[in-house]
């Protein structure tokens, strides 16, 4: 078959992205698929048994990631492309799980037209993207690029104080290949775009230019906890209203800092939780993003700042944990260009953008040239039980794919 009219089976990939939203399925039609859980560990099975029925070589390094190889001239490093298979607590069904299908309805597509490519082509799903279950986020990749230490990663716990390690040796996939980089010709990641965008320009594929700065911290505060009834206003040290204060700094920071700043708090826990107790410990999460990393850094210590100052004025002790940071990164001009004209050649309007959303491709754009496709998320949903692309789109984004994979993988 002539290469440019290679095209991938829509339906195929649709058949594989169904099964894999059976494990881990939630009644709102989402999925719930946390790092290392059981259902992480169903679906990372049914992945490697695909892999292992297309005579690919399979590696899985010491961190989990699991990598599918599909032989060229082993002289030539590899074009690589996947993304993550774990979900958000009530995630959705596309968010990272279409790279690693989208990696595969390529593989299988190269096959079945016993197209032979110069240089390998290797699927990847990287471990704990989501950072959800276990903080970080991209751990997997992260190690992978010689930013993370795999020993500090290892003793990250969860909520029940289970460690990351142990779960990876528990659900069978802390591998013996070393979770170390090796030269990559080219890393394409391809990703639901997560946000509104694509749907409000009306236009099927995205190319970011790159991925916003990342900034994750921990807000740890003491009070002292009391009966609510017997106890005056007047000086108490309700931990609940410090943080209180607080999550409204973090709202109002953006408007502050300017630019195209976002910045949240999703988690908290507060302790001990009951109606009629003052509380005296509270935890919550702080997330800040923007492409300007001074900004990230600057809106930090301005945060930090007043923190202090609200946990001093009610009494409270405070303590800051700074849990990790990415700087925004720019993605290969000569592949972001490479896909926006494979999206021109085939058919399919295009948007240059940026990525608010992290991904693996983060940390692959520090060690391969690196380039990223995305899909309208209808309604601009994300991260939720909703998320949902059309299968047209999944099946044109696969197509880009495909074509970038490929002219890649052709190049001496
Ligand atoms: O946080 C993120 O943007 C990604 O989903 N880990
Ligand atoms: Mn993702
Ligand atoms: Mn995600």
């Amino acid at each position: 078959m002539e290469l440019d009219k290679l095209r991938v089976n829509g339906r195929r990939l649709q058949a594989s992205l169904e099964a894999m939203a059976e494990i881990g399925a939630t009644p709102g039609g989402g999925v719930h698929r946390l790092a290392l859980s059981d259902e992480d560990k169903g679906a990372r099975d049914l992945f490697v048994s695909w892999l292992a029925g297309m005579d690919l070589e399979i590696v899985v390094d010491e961190m989990g990631n699991i990598f599918g190889e599909r032989p060229g001239d082993k002289v030539l490093p590899p074009v690589m492309t996947g993304s993550h298979i774990d979900s958000q607590p009530k995630g959705g069904r596309f968010d990272g799980i279409l790279g690693v299908m989208g990696g595969l309805e390529v593989l299988r597509t190269l096959s079945e037209n016993d197209i032979e490519t110069k240089r390998p082509v290797v699927v990847v799903n990287w471990t704990n993207e989501e950072g959800s279950r276990f903080s970080p986020p991209m751990v997997g990749s992260g190690v992978w690029s010689g930013e993370l230490d795999i020993n500090w990663v290892f003793d990250r716990t969860d909520i029940n104080g289970k460690k990351l390690g142990e779960e990876l040796e528990r659900i069978g996939y802390k591998g013996s290949a070393a979770a170390r980089s090796r030269p990559v010709h080219a890393y394409y990641e391809y990703h639901v775009e997560q946000g509104p965008v694509l749907e409000c320009e009306g236009k099927i594929i995205g190319v970011p230019k790159g991925i916003f700065s990342i900034h994750w911290s921990d807000v740890y505060l003491d009070g002292t906890a009391n009966q609510v009834g017997p106890t005056p206003m007047e000086g108490r040290n309700d931990a609940l209203c410090s943080a209180a204060e607080m999550i409204l700094k973090v709202n109002k920071l953006p408007s502050k800092m300017g630019d195209n700043m976002v910045a949240t708090v999703g988690e908290i826990q507060n302790y001990p939780n009951s109606r009629n107790v003052i509380p005296d410990h509270v935890h919550f999460t702080v997330d800040i993003r923007s492409w300007d990393d001074d900004l990230v850094s600057r809106a930090w210590d301005d945060l930090r700042n007043d923190f202090k100052v609200i946990a001093s004025r009610r009494g409270c002790d405070i303590r800051l944990e700074e849990t990790w940071k990415v700087n925004h990164m720019p993605f290969d001009e000569r592949l972001v260009n490479g896909v926006l004209k494979t999206a021109d050649q085939l058919g399919y309007s295009n948007h240059f953008m940026v990525s608010g959303a992290g991904h693996d491709a983060s940390y692959m754009a520090m060690t391969a040239p690196t380039a990223m496709i995305f899909v309208p998320s209808i309604g601009g949903r994300s991260h939720v039980e909703v998320e949902n692309t059309t299968w047209e789109d999944c099946e044109a984004g696969a197509n880009v794919l495909l074509h970038a994979v490929l002219k890649s993988a052709m190049e001496g």
